[in-house]
């Protein structure tokens, strides 16, 4: 008897340290349900080794601090060039705006899914190269994650005591202009010269290397689809073309849940020079969109809630499609790089 209860006590005993975990170191600080650097590498290679066929992904180069800048390719055959109609999606240009890296990411991811089982999706990334850059300031978006979560800019030391230049006024579009700033320590500190960082290099040479037709650069926030320009209130040559592109892409956002973006002029939200768009379009006539993503308003602004990663991207998933397929059927603009 006594024999027997000493044989379960040390059984329990074995049991219960056999479920006890182990010490766990304390953990690195994370962005939660949002992907951090390593977590887009890490889900890129996954994608890339699951469908094969049909991804791959390209180091474009490496931020100023060293980290690799990578896009994902999406397309049937993917490791030949079948020169078919190319979109690029372009995700964190600003280190805060993390729903910008986690929307275009869980596109990569839905076209990739759904491509067996959902003819629409088949159809586009049989037809098209579609290109996804989910993080193009990935040093920025570390230090948000680590240090200041309203980190805005890339992570350059100027050598006065301030770090960062803001990405989004480093475009040689107009560089230099109005809503842009010479002063290293300002959040829209412009840099030395147009393209003096490796980040904004990178994007320039990766579109400039290929053809193409439209290209959606995602921040938050404020619901907004803006068009070319930003430098100024004058039209754009294709305003026409771009307030309708952008005003159906509104449309089917609030399709979705109900959310209204406001499809407008960028120079409306206000002037800004040297923007990726402006370039883009300004040295291209490529259509070029920049999607403020949710929230509307300041509060909670940057903060979006994890809860709200999701149905952001739904509501974003057909605006996507839609500007991939008009591209499919759209002319060739003639580029002039
Ligand atoms: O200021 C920016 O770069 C963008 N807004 S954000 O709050 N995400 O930083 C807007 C860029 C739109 N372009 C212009 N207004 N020129
Ligand atoms: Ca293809
Ligand atoms: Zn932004």
């Amino acid at each position: 008897m006594k024999r027997i209860f000493y044989f379960i006590l040390t059984t329990l005993g074995a049991l219960v340290f056999m479920y006890c975990p182990p010490p766990q170191p304390p953990s690195a600080p994370d962005a939660g349900l949002y992907h951090t650097y390593a977590e887009i590498n890490d889900e890129l290679q996954q994608l890339e080794s699951t469908f094969p066929q049909l991804a791959k992904v390209v180091e474009l180069g490496k931020s100023v601090e060293n980290r690799s800048i990578r896009a994902i390719k999406i397309s049937d055959n993917v490791a030949g060039n079948e020169n078919e109609p190319q979109v690029v999606f372009v995700g964190g240009h600003h280190a805060r705006e993390w729903i910008s890296v986690d929307v275009p990411f869980l596109l990569a991811k839905y076209l990739l899914e759904n491509y067996a089982g959902n003819a629409r999706i088949k159809n586009l990334v049989d037809l098209g190269e579609i290109w996804i850059l989910p993080m193009l300031n990935p040093d920025g978006h570390q230090y948000s994650v680590d240090k200041n979560r309203l980190w805005r800019k890339n992570r350059r030391n100027n050598g006065d005591g301030s770090y960062g230049v803001d990405l989004n006024r480093n475009y040689s579009y107009h560089w230099g202009g109005p809503g842009s700033s010479g002063d290293t320590f300002s959040e829209t500190y412009r840099g030395t010269q147009a393209f003096s960082e490796p980040e904004t290099q990178i994007l320039r040479d990766f579109i400039n290397n290929r053809s193409f037709r439209d290209m959606i650069s995602f921040h938050n926030y404020s619901q907004l689809v803006l068009f070319p320009w930003g430098y100024t209130n004058s039209p754009a040559p294709d305003a026409a073309l771009l307030g309708q592109l952008a005003g159906s892409m509104a449309d089917s956002i609030f399709s979705i849940h109900g959310k209204r973006y406001t499809a407008q002029q960028s120079s409306a939200l206000y002037i800004a020079s040297g923007d990726a768009t402006d370039w883009l379009y300004g040295t291209t006539s490529v259509p070029a969109f920049t999607l403020e993503l949710r929230p509307r308003t300041s509060s909670p602004g940057f903060l979006l809630p994890e809860s709200e990663i999701q149905p952001t991207f739904e509501e974003n998933l057909p605006a996507s499609l839609y500007l991939i397929e008009w591209s499919l059927a759209a002319a060739p603009v003639n580029r002039h790089p």
